[in-house]
């Protein structure tokens, strides 16, 4: 629950979710804390995964934050600090935050995410777990956490050095200063940074040309980029034989290459259930 502007008490929906033909959109919704994380939007957004996984229909989705900012990381306000109960943040990182970065990395559709303004603290590095990363060009990207004495936590440490550079993700990381959505994009954060009016307009576009695709490729090209962080080559080009492999026996490789040959548009097959 929370006040308005006028100080009504407004009962709060922390996540909204609406599907649009074989995507969805997901809708942080805690505006007036510019969508932080509270246990309830943990929940929410987690529900609305799963939603989205048991729809058969849904192959990709887009995930956005109403209001002025994308997320602000963590709810502080949630953070006793004065008293002698504090947080175990051991624990909500490894109960909320960790399970939520390894289940956006393991969505069983390709995901995007459109950056409508401040993503701040875990708020950012939840924004780069997505595949597709877009972003209004007033939006920030701020490593918050030095600011109140943490690490970057969320997976940042693991990405920001493998998508900037060392030099720049502790430049980031240590003086976290915000960084424009332009200078994401040519720092190799993100996919790109477009026209504030266009973002929802440019993120559906490639949502719906995800969803349109094939999803089982588009899964394995996630896995594979991620697995070649830490493979050798060799090992690289064996998983590379083995995926190939597999996705070569599926009808969606026989229909793209007919496709193909009869100068058409390639009509991939629905998601499986589980
Ligand atoms: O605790 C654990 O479980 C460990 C996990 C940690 C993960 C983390 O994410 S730690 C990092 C937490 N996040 C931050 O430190 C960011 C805090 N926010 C900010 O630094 C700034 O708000 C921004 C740079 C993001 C945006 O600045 P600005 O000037 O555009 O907006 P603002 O005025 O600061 O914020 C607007 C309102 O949102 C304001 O409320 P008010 O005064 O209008 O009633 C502000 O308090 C509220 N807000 C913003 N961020 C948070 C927040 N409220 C609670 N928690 C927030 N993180």
């Amino acid at each position: 629950m929370y006040r308005n502007s006028i100080g009504d008490v407004m009962e709060e929906t922390p996540v909204l979710s609406s599907a649009r033909g074989n995507y969805r959109i997901v809708t942080l919704n805690r505006p007036q804390r510019l969508n932080s994380f509270n246990e309830a939007m943990h929940a929410a957004l987690q529900a609305a995964f799963d939603e989205a996984e048991r729809d058969t229909n849904c192959r990709a989705l887009v995930v956005t934050g109403a209001g002025r900012g994308f997320c602000a990381g963590q709810d502080l306000s949630d953070r006793n600090v004065s008293g002698g109960n504090r947080a175990d943040l051991g624990h909500t990182i490894g109960t909320y935050y960790n399970p939520l970065i390894k289940r956006i990395k393991s969505l069983p559709f390709p995901t995007v995410c459109a950056v409508n303004g401040v993503a701040a603290g875990a708020g950012a590095n939840v924004a780069l777990a997505f595949d597709i990363v877009i972003a209004a060009r007033s939006a920030n990207f701020i490593q918050a956490f030095a600011k109140i004495g943490l690490v970057p936590d969320s997976g940042g440490t693991w990405m920001l050095p493998r998508l900037a550079g060392a030099a720049r993700a502790r430049g980031l990381a240590m003086l976290a200063e915000p960084l424009p959505a332009e200078k994401a994009e040519s720092w190799g954060l993100i996919w790109k940074a477009v026209d504030d009016a266009v973002l929802m307009q440019e993120a559906e576009k490639i949502c719906a040309q995800l969803a349109n695709g094939p999803t089982a490729a588009l899964v394995e090209i996630r896995r594979a980029l991620e697995e070649a962080e830490n493979n050798t080559l060799d090992a690289q080009l064996e998983l590379e034989r083995r995926v190939q492999a597999s996705l070569g026996a599926a009808d969606d490789y026989a229909e793209g290459v007919k496709a193909f040959m009869e100068k058409r548009g390639a009509q991939f097959t629905p998601r499986r259930a589980g």
